[in-house]
C-alpha cells in the first residue's frame, strides 16, 4: 500500500515564504478545493492519505515534501533552509516515524526535501538558498551504509531542484533545461518542458500515472505525444505560494525495508 503523508492549507498560508514569485493574494478557500482534489487523486491513484493536523501558525505547512526524505530502508528528516518552516517537520517525524527509522540533519546543515530527487540508488541533491553543503554532506553520511549515492547538482532560477526536473515513468526526467543543465544526471532519457511554461517541470509521478498540472498545456502536450498517461490537477492557488505537484506529499510504500530485509 501506498502512503501520501499530507497536510490541509494553513490559514495562514498568505504570509508563506517567497524567493521567486511576487506575493500575490490568494484564494484560501480555492487553495484548499484545489488541495482536496490533489487528495482525492492520490486516493484514486492507489495512495492511503494520513492527514497530519492543521498548523494555523506555519503558513507553508502544506509543502510537507520539504521536511523530509523518505527512502526504502528510512526516513531523513530535513532541517529546512528558512528558518520558520522548522517547526513544521515535529509532527512529519512522529507520522513517519510508524513507517521508517528516523535520521535527523543537525545544524548547521539545512536542506529542503524539494532539493532531493531519488532516483533508484542515486540521490540528487540540489544547492540552493535552501539546501547546504553541510545539508548535503550529512545526508551523504546517512545514506552511504544504504549505499545511496548522494549526486550534487547545480540549477538556478527557481526555489528547488524539483522546481527544475523530476521523474516520469521510464527512468525518464522532465527537465526545464534553462534552470538544471541536463548532463549532471548520467544516463537518463530526459524530456524538455515547452520553454514557454518554465515551471512545467515539476510532475508526480504515481506508477505509471503522471499528475500534471493544468496551467501547462503545451508540455502536456509534449508528454502525451511521448506516450505518457496524465491526470490534469490544478494548482493555481498554492503555485502562488511557490509550490507545486511533488511539494504537497510525502509518498512512499508501508512495506519499508529493515537491513535484515
Ligand atoms: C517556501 O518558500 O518554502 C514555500 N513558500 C514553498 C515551498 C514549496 N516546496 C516545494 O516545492 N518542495
Amino acid at each position: 500500500m501506498r502512503i501520501a503523508i499530507m497536510r490541509p492549507v494553513s490559514p495562514s498560508i498568505s504570509r508563506c515564504e517567497l524567493t521567486h514569485v511576487k506575493r500575490q493574494p490568494i484564494d484560501l478557500e480555492l487553495a484548499r478545493t484545489q488541495h482536496h482534489s490533489y487528495e482525492d487523486t492520490l486516493r484514486i491513484h492507489g495512495c492511503r492519505v494520513e492527514a497530519l493536523p492543521i498548523e494555523p501558525d506555519l503558513p507553508d505547512s502544506v509543502f510537507v515534501e520539504d521536511c523530509a526524505v523518505v527512502l526504502d530502508e528510512c526516513a531523513i528528516i530535513a532541517r529546512p533552509g528558512a528558518e520558520p518552516r522548522r517547526a513544521e517537520t515535529t509532527s512529519v517525524a512522529n507520522a513517519l516515524a510508524a513507517y521508517r527509522a528516523l535520521h535527523r540533519l543537525e545544524s548547521p546543515a539545512t536542506l529542503d526535501g524539494g532539493d532531493v530527487l531519488c532516483v533508484g540508488r542515486r540521490v540528487f541533491v540540489g544547492r540552493s538558498n535552501r539546501t547546504n553543503a553541510a545539508g548535503m554532506e550529512q545526508l551523504a553520511t546517512i545514506l552511504d551504509p544504504y549505499h545511496y549515492e548522494v549526486i550534487p547538482i547545480e540549477f538556478r532560477y527557481c526555489l528547488h531542484l524539483k522546481s527544475a526536473a523530476t521523474l516520469l515513468p521510464r527512468n525518464t526526467l522532465l527537465i526545464n533545461p534553462a534552470w538544471v543543465e541536463v548532463r549532471q544526471f548520467q544516463a537518463m532519457e530526459v524530456l524538455d518542458i515547452d520553454p514557454s511554461e518554465p515551471s512545467a517541470a515539476n510532475v508526480l509521478t504515481i506508477g505509471d500515472t503522471v499528475l500534471f498540472q493544468s496551467a501547462y498545456p503545451r508540455t502536456q502536450r509534449r508528454l502525451h505525444a511521448a506516450g505518457f498517461h496524465l491526470v490534469t490537477v490544478d494548482m493555481s492557488e498554492l503555485a502562488k505560494a511557490e509550490g507545486a505537484l511533488t511539494c504537497c506529499s510525502l509518498i512512499f510504500s508501508d512495506q519499508g525495508m529493515t537491513s535484515d530485509d
